[in-house]
């Protein structure tokens, strides 16, 4: 059983509490219920974090270095300022796939460079909390295509 990171960015512990006309009525800890689900029917242990702090997610990144198969990252606004979060996922070897929860191409202009998708295999974004079950999907799909090469 491979180990997937579902992790998080800023603010996005305020999931299903505010804004939700942008970012819906299901709560971080909903949608880290559906993952842990969906991720048990694919045969994967996940492994499911949101922080304030680059660092922490840095950390997690590197943590997946050694134990982790592949990555479904929501980073949130450091999406468009990270390039250290970049820089962190470059030295992950694994599938990784970047998830907004909003389109983010249909709101402010600042929203729609991402560092993040330089490293990306797959970019997510616009279907609501639907997109992590969809990422996850992806990264066990990629994950199994590697293991049978
Ligand atoms: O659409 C997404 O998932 C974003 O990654 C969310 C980020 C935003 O900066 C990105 O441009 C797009 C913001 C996360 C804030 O999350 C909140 C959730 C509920 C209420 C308030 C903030």
């Amino acid at each position: 059983m491979s180990l997937i990171y579902v992790l998080n960015g800023p603010n996005l512990n305020l999931l299903g509490k505010r804004q939700p006309h942008i970012y819906g009525h299901e709560t971080l800890a909903d949608v880290e219920a559906d993952c842990r689900k969906l991720a048990t029917e694919l045969g994967h242990d996940i492994r499911f974090h949101q922080s304030n702090r680059e660092y922490e997610i840095i950390d997690w990144i590197h943590e997946a270095r050694e134990d982790g198969a592949g990555i479904v990252i929501n980073p949130a606004a450091f999406t468009h300022t990270s390039l250290a979060i970049l820089d962190a996922l470059n030295t992950f070897e694994g599938p990784v796939i970047e998830i907004h929860i909003s389109n983010v191409h249909k709101r402010e202009s600042f929203r729609h460079h991402s560092f993040v998708s330089h490293r990306a295999d797959g970019v997510i974004c616009g279907l609501g909390t639907e997109g992590y079950q969809l990422g996850l999907r992806r990264v066990a799909t990629l994950i199994k295509s590697a293991e049978n090469k």
